[in-house]
């Protein structure tokens, strides 16, 4: 099925088949019947199959929480005063630093099932609470981990440049030294990471500063992807476009220009309403732009400690359409081809075509928006990874 470029492909009374894991019909059932012998038949009753579902930007691995943190806020603290008063995302790296490996893993376990119990079946996970390379190592090994020991596909992202380290003394440049000629280029030689990630902020690190990491990125042949315009417009998403980024997420504070850029470079925009709510955000991401643009746009839970303690992909798509808009068709796709596309396999997965990976959700709906409309509900029938 080709879905067009803004709605959803549907077909009534369809089919799927699927050999060796991967679909080998989809169509209407009238069309498989003479077509396919299968060794086993499974009849709906009513359900709908969408793609299995994709959660493309997560920072699921992480020990402890930030509950007092948050708190503070809920006080009237704001997350960029508890960052810069060492707080905010160092305090995740102190719990991570002080974790074991089987701890780690068994947290994310806990976030993981959540996910995958809602039809997720791709997920990325991002490293970036070590920031040393003996940490940023055990981070990325355990997301490797996590994805082996569950059926779903595990992405790893290397989120070096995320926050100063207390080690780095208050030295960005150097600490961006490190990142690039020290960490990428051990992580790219243990395989650990198959793209990478910064955080481009007031409060993390300049444009400047990100350039030299994509450009270190990309001569080891790793895709890169940015934290863009999250908290204020810093030019985050041009410099993700002009990189050929798959992604620039957040992006509330991306202007015209920006969304221009991206949607020349065909750089996703991963909308993250989940850390919009969580730190009561104002400025929504523009939508209209990116439609004007011809920018796609992918939906993600941004999973972390601090900003986005959420393991529901599904109230993520509801706050997506209700906090910034979306339509039923736009969040559909946010979470499965453009999802895919952000994460650089939809030749793989992500729509329901012949040749892809058989990953499905199927729901017991009536129709498609019956999928996340009702808040807390999960209406999941059954989950199917590689044909299984
Ligand atoms: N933005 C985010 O949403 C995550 N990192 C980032 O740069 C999580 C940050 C956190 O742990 O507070
Ligand atoms: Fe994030």
């Amino acid at each position: 099925m080709q879905p067009d470029a803004a709605g959803i492909g549907i077909i009534e009374r369809g089919a799927v088949a699927s050999r060796d894991g991967r679909i080998a019909f989809v169509g209407e059932q009238a069309d498989l019947a003479p077509k396919v012998w299968a060794q086993e038949t499974i009849r709906l009753d009513g359900q709908w199959i969408t793609p299995g579902l994709v959660d493309c930007h997560t920072h699921i691995v992480y020990a402890g929480n930030r509950a007092t943190e948050w708190e503070m806020r809920l006080g009237g603290a704001n997350y960029e005063d508890i960052s810069r008063a060492g707080g905010g995302i160092m305090s995740s790296v102190r719990a991570v630093r002080a974790a074991s490996e089987v701890a780690l893993l068994e947290q994310a376990l806990l976030r993981l099932d959540h996910l995958m119990a809602e039809g997720v079946t791709t997920i990325e996970a991002k490293s970036g609470y070590g920031l040393d390379l003996g940490q940023e190592i055990k981070l990325l090994r355990t997301a490797r981990r996590l994805g082996a020991s569950r059926p779903v596909r595990l992405l790893t992202t290397f989120l070096g440049a995320h926050a100063l380290p207390p080690e780095a003394g208050g030295d960005k440049e150097a600490f961006i030294d490190l990142v690039c000629d020290t960490m990428l280029p051990a992580i790219a030689k243990l395989g650990l990471a198959d793209a990478v990630d910064g955080f481009c902020e007031g409060i993390a690190f300049s444009p400047a500063q990100m350039d030299r990491v994509f450009l270190a990125a990309r001569a080891l042949g790793l895709p890169v992807k940015l934290h863009a315009d999250q908290l204020s417009n810093g030019g985050g998403a041009a410099l993700a476009a002009r990189h050929g980024a798959l992604s620039a997420d957040h992006v509330e504070y991306t202007d015209e220009a920006g969304a221009e850029a991206m949607g020349r470079a065909g750089t996703v925009a991963v909308l993250l309403p989940g850390a919009f709510y969580m730190l009561r955000e104002r400025q929504a991401p523009p939508v209209a732009a990116f439609r004007r643009h011809g920018v796609r746009m992918a939906v993600s839970t941004d999973c972390n400690p601090g900003t986005a303690p959420l393991v529901s992909l599904l109230l993520t798509m509801n706050m997506a359409a209700v906090l910034f808009g979306l339509t039923v068709d736009e969040v559909l796709a946010g979470v499965t081809r453009e999802a895919a596309r952000a994460l650089g396999i939809f030749n793989e997965i992500g729509s329901l075509e012949v040749g892809k990976a058989c990953d499905l959700a199927i729901w017991n709906v009536d129709r498609p928006a019956e999928i996340f409309h009702t808040l807390g509900l999960n209406p999941l029938h059954a989950r199917v990874f590689r044909g299984l």
